[in-house]
């Protein structure tokens, strides 16, 4: 249970799952948010990560800080992914722990299962055959971090544990066109080619995989859930429960941005892995479900940007 007297610690507090958190956090009267920047605090220290956790003390400790990036982004960075997110998940798990704090919710991804894991994907999934190569890094890395939470709880007591949600997308995303995942990506690429009066967009792969969006301030709700919950499940995926082809996606963002532009495939631009939905059923079954469709999400999301893009303040 979170008591609005709690010191909540917010690693990453100014992406776009921690800037969620924080505002969810804030929306049921939490003022006590402990936060770092970057600059102050850097999370591959574990001697400056320790100090921290020792002069603050937390109770509760959200870790939604990590290196993220789309498909392009991975595929080009497994290294940098896997040893930033690794030291990321030790220095903040462990440090929390040895600092005392109660309770710790750890955030990864639904690539940390098998590239043809059975769909929808079960909690059940995790380690049972090989792993998407172009985000391995990044999956290797939230692997580790989940299991050193599951050895803590198990071995010393203290109740941490994780969640994992699919592609996200939704307020303070990143509009990078080459590092960004395919939802900013398509909004931003849509929006230039409707601005510049251009004649096609260029997008990635075939458009045949499936993925399935959630939009943030859902994902934020499910956060504060499961850390409601006096015994929460070690590993709980998150995600809307409904998948679309990237090529449906494009003529959504299309209509959403009402770009007139054709679409243009390129087909050397790697696919990823062909379907990822994961199987929501344990967190539904606890009494969690999203709030926020696809088409609602995206249309906030599309006005956002246009805000962002107005007053200077997109994230590229
Ligand atoms: O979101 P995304 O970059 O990553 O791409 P993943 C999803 C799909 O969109 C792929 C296609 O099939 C891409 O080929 N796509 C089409 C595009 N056009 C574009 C485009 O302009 N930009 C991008 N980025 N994609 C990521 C992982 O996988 O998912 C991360 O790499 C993380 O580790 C994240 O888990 C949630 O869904 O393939």
């Amino acid at each position: 249970m979170i008591r609005k007297t709690d010191r909540i610690y917010v690693a990453g507090h100014r992406g776009m799952v921690g800037s969620a958190c924080v505002r969810a956090l804030n929306a049921i009267g939490c003022e006590n948010i402990v936060a770092r920047t970057h600059k102050s605090l850097d999370l591959l220290d574990p001697r400056a990560v320790r100090e921290f956790y020792a002069e603050e003390k937390p109770d509760i400790a959200i870790i939604a800080a990590a290196k993220v990036g789309g498909i392009g982004a991975n595929s080009a960075g497994n290294a940098e992914f896997l040893y930033q997110n690794e030291m990321i998940a030790m220095n903040t798990v462990m440090g929390a722990y040895e600092a005392g704090v109660k309770r710790l919710l750890f955030l990864g991804s639904t690539c940390i299962y098998p590239r043809m894991a059975p769909q929808p994907i079960p909690e059940s999934a995790l380690l049972t055959s090989p792993l998407e190569k172009t985000n391995e890094g990044y999956a290797l890395a939230k692997i580790s971090g989940l299991k050193l939470c599951e050895f803590l709880r198990r071995d010393k007591g203290v109740c941490y544990h994780s969640l994992m949600p699919t592609n996200l997308y939704g307020t303070g995303d990143n509009y990078d066109i080459v590092g960004g995942h395919v939802l900013p990506t398509m909004i931003r690429k849509f929006e230039t080619a409707r601005v510049n009066g251009d004649a096609a967009v260029p997008l990635w792969g075939t458009g045949t995989p499936l993925r399935e969006f959630l939009h943030v301030d859902d994902l934020a709700a499910a956060c504060l859930f499961v850390l409601s919950l006096d015994n929460p499940p070690d590993l709980v995926n998150v995600g809307s429960g409904s998948e679309i082809t990237i090529r449906e996606l494009a003529e959504k963002v299309k209509a959403a941005t009402g770009c007139p532009a054709e679409i243009a495939w390129d087909a050397t631009k790697p696919d990823g892995t062909p379907r990822k939905l994961c199987d929501t059923s344990l967190i539904r079954s606890l009494g969690w479900s999203p709030k926020i469709s696809l088409d609602e999400g995206l249309a906030r999301t599309v006005a956002e940007y246009r805000e962002s893009v107005a007053n200077g303040t997109v994230r590229t």
